[in-house]
C-alpha cells in the first residue's frame, strides 16, 4: 500500500517537474502530450476511424484519460517493487521517461535535442524521490532480505521513519502542485499572447465579396443544418492534442520546392496586401461516415493560392511544372499533400484568413490554413500552416497516405437527413423530411426521397448558391401509421447518382444512401 503510494507520489512529480520545463522548452514536449502524440500517429486507420465515430472531438480527451491511466498503473506498480529493490523501481522510472524522452525527439515538429529535457527531468525527479520515499518505507539493510547482513538495523529489526515518510510524501505533493501551477502559468503567457494578437487583428473588407446568397438558397425547415455553419458548432477535426495558439506577429509562410523559381517567405501582413477574396465553401472530412456530422459550410476570406504559386514561379503539372503535389505543413508537424493541379485550375483554392466574419478560431487554424472547394480536408485544408513545399506524388508520401488513406481524394457526392431525427415518433399527417446535400465542385443536380421501398421521388431542393456549397432540401411526406424508412439519394451534375452500396471511409471516404427508421403515430 505505502509503496503503491511512493509510485504515485513520485509518478505526480515526474509529470509535474516536466511541466515547467516543457513550458520554457516547448510546451507541445511534455511527456503526455508527446507520448499522446505518438500513439496517435502509429494508430492504424480504422482504430483511428473507429475512436472518431465512438468520441467524436472527445477522441482526443479519452486517449489522455487513457495515456494517464497507463501512467498511474505504472506508477503504482513501479512503488510496489520499489518496496523491495529501490534500484529496480527507480530504474523503471527512468526508463519510462527514456520512452517519454525518445517519444519527443521522434514528434514530427520537434525543434531538437532540447524537446527531450521535460521527460528526463521530470524521470529523474521521480526517480529519486521514489528512492529515497521507499528508503522511509524499508530501512537500509531490510530490504537485502538479510536481517543478520551487513547495515542491518537493532536487534529489534529496521524500524520504518513512518513520520519521515508522510513529511517528504507530503511536499513533494506540494512541490508538485506548485512546479504544475508554473507550468500553467508560463504556458498561459504565451497563449495569452497569441490571443490577443488575435483579438488585435482586424480583416479588412474583400476586394472581392462573396457572391450574395440567392433568395430561394435557405430553407427555414425546422431541423435542418443551417445553411451557414456558426464556427462555434463547426465540426473540429486534426490530430492535435492541444489546440496551436500560434501569435500571429511570428507567424511566417515558406514557400519553396520544386519548379518554385521564387523562393518566398510571406508575413501575416504581405498576405494582407494581397487581394483578400471572400467564398462560401463547404468542407468534409473523409472521416465522416454516411449520414455522419463532419462537414460544414462556412464563409472564407483569404487570398487565392493559386495567385500566390504563379507569383513564385509555380507552373501547373498540366501546363509543364515538374511538381504535382503541394505538401502544405502545419506548426504542429502535420502534413497533407494536395493535387497542384486542383489548387491551379481555377477555383477558389484559398489560403484563408478569416472565417464567417473573424479571423480563423484558433481550432479551425488561425491565423491560416488551406481551403480546396471539392477535395476532403485531409488532403488540402491544412490548419495552422507554415509551409509550403511543392513536390510529387511519387517521391513523398504525407501523413495521411502512410497511415493507408488515398493520396488523391475528390469529396464524393453525399446527402443526410436531418430531420426527423432516427427513432423520431413524428404524428401522422404531413411531416416535413430535410437535410442537405453536397458534391463540393461538381455541384448537386438531384436529391431524392424514398419511404420505404417505394419509388424515388424527387425532395424540393433549396437555390443553388455556388457548387462548391452545399444544398438544403425538404420533402413534404404523407406519413401514414407506422414503422417507415426514409432514404435520400443526390445526383451530382455529372450525372453519377449517389450509390447505394455502402463503403468504409478508409482510404477515400464512405460511399453509400443515408436512411432513417421512424415511427408514426
Ligand atoms: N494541421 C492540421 N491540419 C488539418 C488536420 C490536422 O490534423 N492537422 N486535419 C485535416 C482534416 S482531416 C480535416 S477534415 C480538416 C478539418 O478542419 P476543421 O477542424 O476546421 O473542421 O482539417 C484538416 N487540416
Ligand atoms: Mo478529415
Amino acid at each position: 500500500m505505502a509503496g503503491a503510494l511512493s509510485g504515485v507520489v513520485a509518478g505526480s512529480a515526474a509529470l509535474a517537474a516536466a511541466e515547467p520545463v516543457a513550458a520554457a522548452v516547448r510546451p507541445q514536449a511534455s511527456p503526455v502530450l508527446v507520448v499522446g502524440g505518438a500513439a496517435i500517429d502509429r494508430t492504424p486507420a480504422a482504430v483511428k476511424d473507429w475512436a472518431i465515430r465512438s468520441f467524436g472531438s472527445q477522441d482526443k480527451l479519452v486517449l489522455q484519460l487513457g495515456i494517464l491511466a497507463v501512467l498511474t498503473l505504472c506508477a503504482l506498480a513501479l512503488g510496489t517493487v520499489a518496496l523491495r529493490s529501490r534500484r529496480t523501481g527507480a530504474a523503471g522510472v527512468l526508463l519510462c521517461g527514456a520512452i517519454g524522452a525518445v517519444a519527443a525527439l521522434g514528434r514530427p515538429d520537434a525543434a531538437g535535442p532540447a524537446d527531450a529535457l521535460p521527460s528526463v527531468v521530470g524521470a529523474c525527479t521521480g526517480a529519486v524521490l521514489l528512492y529515497v520515499l521507499t528508503g522511509r518505507l524499508v530501512p537500509p539493510g531490510a530490504a537485502s532480505g538479510a536481517p543478520d547482513g551487513p547495515g542491518a538495523g537493532s536487534a529489534s529489526g529496521p524500524v520504518p521513519d513512518r513520520r519521515g515518510f508522510v513529511i517528504l510524501a507530503s511536499s513533494a505533493v506540494v512541490a508538485s502542485a506548485g512546479a504544475g501551477a508554473l507550468g500553467r502559468a508560463l504556458n498561459g503567457t504565451r497563449s495569452r499572447d497569441a490571443a490577443a494578437s488575435r483579438d488585435r487583428l482586424v480583416l479588412p473588407a474583400p476586394d472581392s465579396p462573396a457572391p450574395a446568397v440567392p433568395r430561394g438558397a435557405l430553407l427555414r425547415v425546422p431541423g435542418v443544418s443551417p445553411f451557414f455553419t456558426p464556427s462555434r458548432s463547426f465540426y473540429r477535426v486534426d490530430t492535435a492534442l492541444t489546440v496551436p495558439r500560434v501569435d500571429v506577429a511570428g507567424w511566417r509562410l515558406r514557400v519553396h520546392g520544386a519548379g518554385v523559381r521564387r523562393p518566398r517567405t510571406l508575413t501575416f501582413d504581405d498576405l494582407l496586401r494581397r487581394e483578400l477574396v471572400e467564398r462560401d465553401i463547404t468542407l468534409t472530412c473523409v472521416s465522416n461516415e454516411v449520414g455522419g456530422p463532419y462537414a460544414g459550410n462556412a464563409r472564407w476570406l483569404g487570398v487565392r493560392l493559386a495567385d500566390l504559386l504563379a507569383d513564385c514561379g509555380v507552373t501547373a503539372p498540366s501546363k509543364g511544372g515538374p511538381a504535382d503535389q503541394l505538401v502544405a505543413r502545419a506548426v504542429d508537424g502535420m502534413a497533407l499533400g494536395t493535387p497542384v493541379e486542383d489548387v491551379m485550375d481555377g477555383r477558389d483554392a484559398l489560403l484563408a484568413i478569416g472565417m464567417n466574419g473573424e479571423p480563423l478560431p484558433f481550432a479551425h487554424g488561425f491565423p491560416v490554413r488551406m481551403i480546396v472547394p471539392g477535395l476532403y480536408g485531409f488532403v488540402s485544408a491544412c490548419k495552422w500552416i507554415e509551409e509550403i513545399e511543392l513536390t510529387t506524388f511519387d517521391s513523398y508520401d504525407p501523413y495521411w497516405a502512410e497511415r493507408g488513406w488515398a493520396r488523391r481524394a475528390p469529396v464524393k457526392t453525399q446527402s443526410r437527413i436531418d430531420t426527423p431525427e432516427p427513432f423520431a415518433r413524428p404524428r401522422a399527417g404531413t411531416v416535413m423530411v430535410a437535410g442537405v446535400a453536397w458534391a463540393q465542385h461538381r455541384g448537386v443536380d438531384t436529391v431524392e426521397v424514398r419511404v420505404d421501398d417505394g419509388p424515388w421521388r424527387p425532395a424540393d431542393l433549396a437555390a443553388e448558391h455556388s457548387r462548391d456549397t452545399w444544398r438544403q432540401w425538404s420533402f413534404p411526406w404523407q406519413a401514414t401509421r407506422g414503422g417507415h424508412t426514409l432514404t435520400v439519394r443526390a445526383t451530382d451534375r455529372t450525372g453519377r447518382v449517389q450509390p447505394d452500396r455502402r463503403t468504409r471511409t478508409v482510404p477515400d471516404g464512405a460511399d453509400g444512401r443515408h436512411s432513417v427508421v421512424v415511427t408514426v403515430d
